[in-house]
C-alpha cells in the first residue's frame, strides 16, 4: 500500500518533510502541495512530481490525498486540522496544533466526534535515539523514582523577529511535550526567572531565560532556554532519580587528540541535531497509518502543550509561579 501525502506549506520544514517522504519513507509519496506562495509551491510540487493546488482546503478534499502534513504557519494549523478530521483524513501538524488553548479543545473534540484518531503533533523529541534510551531507563525504574530533571535548549541565534514570548511558545514548546513523555505525567506549573540579558542580541529579546516546573507528583524541572548562545545547538536533559542519574548522549562526533588538545564538534542547529528523529517519526507515521493505528504524540498532547505554554507565558511576564490547570484527559486518549 502507497500513503499519497498532501502538504499545505512549502517553506522551510515543509520541503523538508517533502524530501523525506520521498527518499527516506518506503510506502509513501507526496501527490499535492499547496503553499500561499504559489511560485514556491510549484517549483516544490514539479521537483517531486505532485501537483500544486490553490489551498490547503483542495489539498485536504482532493481525492488522491489519503493524509495531510501541515507545515504551514501556526496560526493557520487549527482550520486546516479541523478540515482534515471534517474529510476523515489523517493529518501530521507540525507544532503547535494550534495557537490557542481553545483551538487544541476543539480539534480534539471533533476527533473524540469522529471516533478514532487521526492527528498526529510534530514532536520529534521523542522519536530520538537518546530520549528513547532515556526512557527505557526511567521506565525500567533502574535509577529509582524521578526526583529532578535538568534541561538546557541553545540555539547558536535567533532572527530580529524572534521575541521573548516566542522562546516558550516556539522553542521550549519542544521540552513541554518531552518532559510529560519522559515522566508520564503532567505539569502543574510554571515559573520564569529572567536571568542578565546577553548583550549579543536585540534589546527586545528576554535571552536567556530560566524556566523552573512541578510535576504532578512533585518532581522539580529547571529548564535554561538560551536561543542566542552563538556557539551552536545545544540540547541538554538529565534525570536524577533516587538511586542513579540519566542523561542524553551528546550527538555522535569524533573526538581529536592532537597539538596538545582533545577536542570534538558541536552540532549548528536542530535540522542537523533531529534528522534522525525527523526520519523516524515519519516513518512510524507511515507505518501506524498502514497499520490504522496512529501511536505518536496525540492532538491531547498538543492540547496539553498549549496550556502549560499559556502559564509559562503568564509566569515570563507576570513573575509569578503560574499552576497549569488542564480539563480531564478523555479516556479516549489512554492513560
Ligand atoms: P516557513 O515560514 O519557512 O514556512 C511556512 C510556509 O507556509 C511558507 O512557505 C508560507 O508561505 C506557507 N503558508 C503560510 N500560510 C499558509 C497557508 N494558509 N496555506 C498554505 N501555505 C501557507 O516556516 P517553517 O520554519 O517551515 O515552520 C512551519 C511550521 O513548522 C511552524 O509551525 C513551525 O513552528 C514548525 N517547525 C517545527 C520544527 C520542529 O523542530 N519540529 C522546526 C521548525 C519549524
Ligand atoms: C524551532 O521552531 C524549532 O522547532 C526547533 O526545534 C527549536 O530548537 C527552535 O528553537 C525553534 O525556534
Amino acid at each position: 500500500m502507497t500513503v499519497h501525502i498532501g502538504v499545505i506549506g512549502a517553506g522551510m520544514i515543509g520541503q523538508d518533510h517533502i524530501r523525506r517522504i520521498t527518499d527516506v519513507v518506503t510506502g509513501a509519496d507526496v501527490v499535492a502541495v499547496t503553499d500561499v506562495d504559489t511560485a514556491r509551491s510549484q517549483e516544490v510540487a514539479s521537483g517531486v512530481n505532485a501537483r500544486a493546488l490553490s489551498t490547503g482546503h483542495d489539498v485536504i478534499n482532493d481525492q488522491l490525498v489519503d493524509a495531510v502534513v501541515v507545515t504551514s504557519w501556526g496560526p493557520t494549523h487549527a482550520e486546516y486540522v479541523l478540515g482534515a478530521i471534517e474529510a476523515g483524513k489523517y493529518v501530521f501538524c507540525e507544532k503547535p496544533l494550534a495557537t490557542t488553548a481553545e483551538d487544541c479543545l476543539r480539534i480534539v473534540e471533533a476527533e473524540q466526534a469522529f471516533g478514532r484518531r487521526l492527528v498526529q503533533v510534530g514532536f520529534m523529541r521523542r522519536y530520538d535515539a537518546g530520549y528513547r534510551a532515556m526512557k527505557q531507563v526511567l521506565d525500567s525504574g533502574e535509577i529509582g523514582a524521578p526526583l529532578m530533571m535538568h534541561c538546557a535548549h541553545r540555539n547558536a541565534s535567533s532572527p530580529e523577529s524572534y521575541h521573548s514570548d516566542m522562546a516558550v511558545q516556539d522553542t521550549a514548546v519542544h521540552e513541554f511535550d518531552i518532559i510529560r513523555w519522559l515522566l508520564a505525567e503532567d505539569i502543574v506549573s510554571a515559573q520564569v526567572i529572567k536571568p542578565r540579558k546577553t548583550s549579543r542580541r536585540f534589546e527586545h529579546l528576554q535571552d536567556p531565560q530560566f524556566m523552573l516546573f512541578e510535576t504532578a507528583s512533585g518532581v522539580r524541572v529547571d529548564l535554561e532556554v538560551f536561543v542566542n548562545c552563538q556557539y551552536g545547538y545545544d540540547i541538554q536533559c538529565e534525570t536524577v532519580g533516587e538511586t542513579g542519574t540519566v542523561r542524553l548522549p551528546d550527538p555522535a562526533d569524533v573526538w581529536v587528540r592532537g597539538a596538545g588538545q582533545l577536542r570534538t564538534g558541536v552540532l549548528q542547529d536542530w535540522k542537523q541535531r533531529f534528522a534522525a528523529a525527523f526520519d523516524r517519526e515519519f516513518v512510524e507515521w507511515v507505518a501506524s497509518i498502514e497499520d490504522g493505528r496512529l501511536a505518536g504524540p496525540s492532538a491531547w498532547d498538543g492540547y496539553a502543550t498549549a496550556v502549560i505554554s499559556d502559564a509559562t507565558t503568564e509566569a515570563l511576564h507576570s513573575g509569578r509561579v503560574v499552576s497549569v490547570d488542564l480539563k480531564d484527559r478523555p479516556a479516549f486518549y489512554g492513560s
